[in-house]
């Protein structure tokens, strides 16, 4: 029996407002630009967005530092605007899911600024405590790195930021601070808000006593502050105080840190519908700090897929992503920019053909990529600039030089330049100077080029949407990884009643062969897409690929 729900049928895609479309020539991204492109996203075939945060906000993280909950940030417009949006949306059967922030706020929001002055009821809203002897109150690291405390000179207490020193983290355990958090989501709900994605929801709740961490561990303090003692507990209260009470909404919890298991309870008790984790996110990771990257192993990535695939099949539902506007661009990391347009259809194909729903990221559908950066003045990311200048400080490190080539991998930057609509100057993106610069690529890649060309990664992402609408076993259908030790092709069967689809990916730049295991039996064979053209395809039993090949069959 399938679980039917809106929300695992949908394409969802995500809007970083700063840099999706400027309408006033300011050089920043706005509501209004917004709303001018909603037909762009109904064309594409999206049914759910997520707008990363547009509230008031001294911009240190670029919103994700909240001033004001209830109010929008006057560079990306008013109230109205958002609400023009919304109903924009709605009107053409999408729905909207906002950013909810709530492990920390800015240190410019009025809870902060009271709670420092220990003005009630606000004096405990943070995390205060005593330094020890002039240090810090314990070895805790911040996500952006350093540590986690910042001594306010104010109150004359250290305060705890998992995030940047003006991201105080909010103190969960006061139960007035979960009960203004509540209101706010209802505030947001009783606008027809169609659901949640709640920022590093697994962050709120931190061990008792803050004791230090393990050396070691890739953040330090980080076994005390991911999947905490009162998790469970405090998402729980949400659900009855709040979310229960609304019918049809949707939530996302952002989770760094999450296994499988826990993305499971997590969602098998409690308000989640779906996790963001981050373990693909790591394939390429190295020993070392963040900014350490290897490259991947299809093996390994085949392997991540394919557990969270089957861990989720039972309980759970996957929220699939390959970017997003803390990662580096996915044809640049997964793909191959030497083969663009091949290797993001590629990628698309799994991202859409994989049992979960597909979360593209803004420009992904054209096939944007990583940035040409080349100083250390061209970032604007508060978690590569704070990098930056902490490598700049040790005597190992001379220059820019040295850490160039990791900066330019995994700064969120890459994500972050602006959306390329046009071959016209800035990429059509404003008339003024950007607030990142464009990618010099923009003339190749932009919208008005890839909508005109039917082979575009544009056009192969409609395709991927109608596919999802089309064939119930894509949303539904059970996973089987097939020819698991094949060294090049990721291929999987999907399964629902009598449908099956099968998916053969190869995610290099050779030619191998595929071989369909003889187990799998079947009577007609049809190709549903490929990403080359495929001229009267034989039957899938045994066949060359070519490079960055994509093909999908349904089996009879
Ligand atoms: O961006 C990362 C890696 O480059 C992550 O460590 C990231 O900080 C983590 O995924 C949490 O992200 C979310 O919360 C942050 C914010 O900066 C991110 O933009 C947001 O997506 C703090 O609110």
């Amino acid at each position: 029996e399938v679980d039917r729900q809106w929300w695992k049928e949908a394409t969802a895609y995500e809007i970083y407002p700063r840099s999706f479309y400027d309408s006033t020539g300011n050089g920043v991204g706005d509501l209004p630009g917004i709303y001018e492109k909603l037909d762009y996203l109904d064309d594409l075939g999206v049914d759910l967005l997520w707008l990363t945060p547009v509230y008031d906000s001294p911009l240190a993280d670029f919103g994700y530092d909240i001033r004001d909950y209830r109010s929008i940030l006057p560079e990306y417009g008013t109230m109205d605007d958002w609400e023009r949006v919304r109903d924009g949306l709605h009107d053409r059967d999408i729905r909207l899911v906002m950013d909810l922030v709530v492990n920390h706020t800015s240190d410019e929001h009025t809870w902060f600024q009271q709670s420092r002055r220990e003005v009630d009821p606000y004096t405990d809203y943070y995390i205060w405590r005593e330094g020890e002897s002039g240090d810090p109150p314990n070895n805790w690291e911040s996500l952006f790195g350093g540590s986690a405390w910042t001594y306010d000179e104010v109150r004359g207490e250290y305060y705890l930021h998992l995030f940047d020193e003006k991201q105080p983290d909010l103190d969960w355990r006061n139960p007035a601070v979960r009960e203004d958090v509540y209101e706010m989501m209802r505030w947001w709900l009783d606008r027809d808000v169609d659901g949640f994605r709640m920022d590093v929801v697994n962050l709120l709740s931190k061990t008792e006593g803050f004791p230090d961490g393990d050396a070691g561990s890739v953040v330090t303090g980080s076994e005390h502050f991911i999947n905490g003692p009162r998790m469970h507990e405090y998402l729980r209260e949400m659900d009855e105080r709040v979310l229960s009470n609304y019918d049809d909404i949707v939530t996302v919890g952002e989770m760094p840190g999450v296994s499988v298991d826990g993305a499971r309870e997590y969602v098998s008790d409690g308000p989640l519908d779906m996790v963001f984790h981050f373990e693909h996110m790591r394939l390429d990771a190295g020993e070392g700090d963040a900014w350490d990257f290897r490259d991947w192993e299809l093996s390994d990535l085949k392997e991540t897929f394919t557990r969270w695939q089957t861990g989720l099949a039972e309980d759970g539902w996957n929220a699939l992503y390959l970017n997003n506007h803390d990662q580096p661009r996915m044809v640049s990391r997964f793909g191959d920019e030497e083969y663009r347009v091949t290797s993001a259809k590629l990628l698309g194909t799994l991202l859409h053909t994989l049992r979960g729903t597909p979360f593209v990221y803004q420009g992904e559908e054209i096939g944007m990529t990583n940035v040409p950066f080349e100083s250390a003045g061209q970032f604007a990311d508060v978690e590569t600039l704070r990098y930056v200048e902490r490598m700049l400080e040790r005597d190992d490190v001379e220059g820019f030089a040295d850490i160039s080539e990791a900066v330019r991998y995994g700064s969120r930057d890459n994500a972050r330049t602006p959306m390329q609509w046009s071959d016209e100057p800035n990429g059509g993106f404003t008339t003024g100077e950007p607030w990142l610069a464009v990618n010099p690529n923009y003339p190749e890649v932009n919208v008005e080029d890839a909508r005109a060309d039917p082979n575009s990664v544009w056009h192969y992402y409609r395709r991927l949407a109608d596919l999802r609408e089309e064939h119930d076993v894509l949303v539904y259908g059970r996973y089987d990884l097939v020819a698991p030790e094949h060294p090049q092709i990721y291929s999987y069967l999907r399964s629902l009643g009598d449908e099956r689809a099968l998916v053969v990916l190869n995610f290099f730049g050779d030619e191998p062969r595929f071989d369909l295991p003889e187990s799998i039996e079947y009577g007609e064979a049809d190709l549903l897409l490929a990403n080359y053209d495929v001229e009267r395809p034989a039957p899938p039993d045994a066949f060359d690929l070519r490079p960055y090949e994509a093909r999908v069959y349904r089996l009879d």
